[in-house]
């Protein structure tokens, strides 16, 4: 392993490592201390790139490098053999609008109104205002880009959008140069892209009309008319077809805009490539945010019946090619070594999400959530405990780190990276881990704090001791067959027991949630956002 001095040379452009490694030394790791060469002269800083590849409900089990997978993500375990997993990882939440958010402010998403799985037609919800990890990145001196899924809002307010103009507000005014994006879900309209603000391919004589709340005249809906369609609910998903696939929504008009579902992935992953290729000369920050494996899974051909295990473990593949094609194209341009390749999800997995795709018939031995109980909108383990790894060139082989690590301190971390002074009040939870990123670290947090779909918070120390708070919510959801985590009673946990979540032992251990129960306090005390 190699230490923050080495990194902070090998971000530069030097001809004499060695003699930087000593003089690095003695320099701290700060933008000052990029601005200064091998020969103590000022130079063309090389801060490193950095690209999230955020992937949309993909749990801990489903990569072939967490071990309990049956499907292989060669190119994601090559990233893991020449980089850092993470055993560890957990976002803030267990679905995506709220997982996003405290990824792209560094505010824990409970503290926020708002925050919970946003419409298509939502309002922006990061607003111009705040401060975020591309606007960080901006004050660094990177180009920024947004690629893929967003699901934050965009526009003023929910429903007053112009999809037949600009939206607005939209990513360029919270940072992001560029963007290429869908407005929410696979599963959500608009089923359209949007580059910087505007619907890719629309013809105007064919406007868009979006609604949440009202169906179109004349636009058949899946509800009435299952004869239309090619894939069937197995809940909700019954109001627009679009593609002969059931969404969540309304909409009408836009034919020549509307997304082919096969298509997806290269679309994103296409744009993708060329902001990298756009930006080879430069420091650029990408936020690449996969369709992968959210539902609906409709991968290319290409994958179809290739992974055994139906469009789930198809969509799985689809995520890993996307993968290797990002790891080619920084090869091929000659900047692997000086980029920064994170890969997480938003949350954890689920296996039927509302489409009748045989996810549970063809699961077979393939186990998506690992060890860990629950998975997408539960308090439990798999909810938020995700897979994660970090690549940056060579410098790592095979490290497997099991330190404690929040999303929410990317923002610090990433800060720390680029040599920015985050602004005072700015991403409010975010802390420097930069060392965890790195590997230096192999202990991190203290705890980490997460939140269900429904709210419910639970934190859990570094000793896998979890106190989940009561709640009035459902203990299950029927449909996704997901336990969610929620109880009147208080819980408490060890998720690295053998037990693993399986017995409430508060009973057993009250100081233990006691003294959680307090930790969560005081960060609940600095506020939370009314329900
Ligand atoms: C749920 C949807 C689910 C998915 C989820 C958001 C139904 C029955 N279920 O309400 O299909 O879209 O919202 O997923 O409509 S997330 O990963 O973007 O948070
Ligand atoms: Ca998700």
């Amino acid at each position: 392993m190699i230490g923050p001095a080495v990194w902070s040379c090998l971000m530069l452009n030097c001809t004499d490592t060695m003699k930087t490694v000593n003089l690095l030394k003695t320099v701290p790791l700060t933008g000052v201390a990029l601005l200064v060469g091998c020969s103590g002269s000022p130079q063309k800083p090389q801060k490193p790139n950095v690209i999230i590849i955020y992937a949309d409900d993909i749990g801990y089990g489903d990569l072939s490098c967490n071990g309990t997978a049956a499907v292989s993500t060669p190119n994601v375990d090559s990233l893991a053999e020449h980089g850092i997993r993470f055993t560890n990882s957990h976002t803030t939440s267990s679905v995506s609008t709220p997982s996003r958010y405290g990824l792209l402010t560094g505010q824990y998403p409970w503290r926020k109104a708002g925050t919970g799985i946003a419409t298509g037609d939502a309002g922006m919800i990061i607003r111009p205002e705040q401060y975020t990890l591309a606007d960080m990145f901006r004050e660094a001196g990177y180009a920024t880009g947004a690629v893929g899924k967003w699901h934050l809002g965009l526009g003023d307010k929910a429903g007053t959008q112009d999809w037949n103009g600009t939206v607005s507000p939209a990513l360029a005014d919270i940072g992001f140069e560029y963007s290429y994006i869908m407005a929410a879900t696979g599963d959500r309209v608009p089923c359209v892209f949007i580059e910087d603000g505007k619907v890719v391919n629309l013809d105007p004589s064919d406007p868009i009309q979006v609604s949440y709340t009202t169906p179109f005249v004349g636009e058949p809906l899946a509800r009435d008319h299952p004869e239309l369609l090619r894939i069937h609910p197995s809940q909700g998903h019954d109001q627009a077809i679009i593609n002969g696939i059931p969404r969540i929504g309304y909409m009408k008009g836009g034919k020549s805009a509307l997304w082919r579902d096969e298509d997806i992935a290269d679309s994103i992953t296409v744009h993708a490539l060329d902001f990298i290729a756009e930006h080879k000369d430069e420091p650029f920050f990408l936020y690449l945010g996969t369709n992968d494996i959210h539902v609906p899974r409709v991968p290319h051909e290409r994958f179809a019946g290739k992974s055994g295990l139906g469009p789930r473990g198809d969509a799985l593949l689809s995520f890993d090619e996307t993968v290797g094609r990002v790891m080619k194209c920084l090869e091929e341009l000659g900047i692997d070594d000086n980029t920064v390749v994170i890969l997480s999800s938003d949350n954890g997995p689920v296996v039927d999400d509302g489409y009748q795709d045989q996810a549970w018939e063809l699961l077979g031995d393939h186990r998506p959530w690992a060890d860990f109980r629950g998975g997408k909108y539960s308090a439990f383990e798999a909810g938020t405990r995700v897979p994660m790894i970090v690549r940056w060139g060579d410098r790592y082989e095979g490290v497997v780190s099991d330190a404690l690590f929040s999303h929410i301190d990317f923002f610090a971390s990433l800060a720390a990276l680029s040599g920015v002074e985050i602004p005072e009040g700015a991403a409010p939870d975010s802390r420097n881990a930069l060392d965890v990123l790195t590997g230096e670290d192999l202990t991190g947090r203290d705890y980490v704090i997460e939140q269900n779909v429904n709210s419910t918070l639970s934190i859990m120390d570094s000793e896998g001791w979890k106190y989940i708070s009561p709640s009035d919510a459902p203990a299950i959801e029927f449909y996704t067959k997901m336990e969610l985590g929620n109880s009147p009673d208080e819980q408490l946990y060890n998720v690295s027991s053998e037990k693993c979540e399986k017995d409430n032992c508060i009973d057993e251990f009250p100081e233990k949630a006691a003294e959680l129960k307090k930790m969560l306090e005081e960060e609940t005390a600095k506020g939370v956002a009314a329900k």
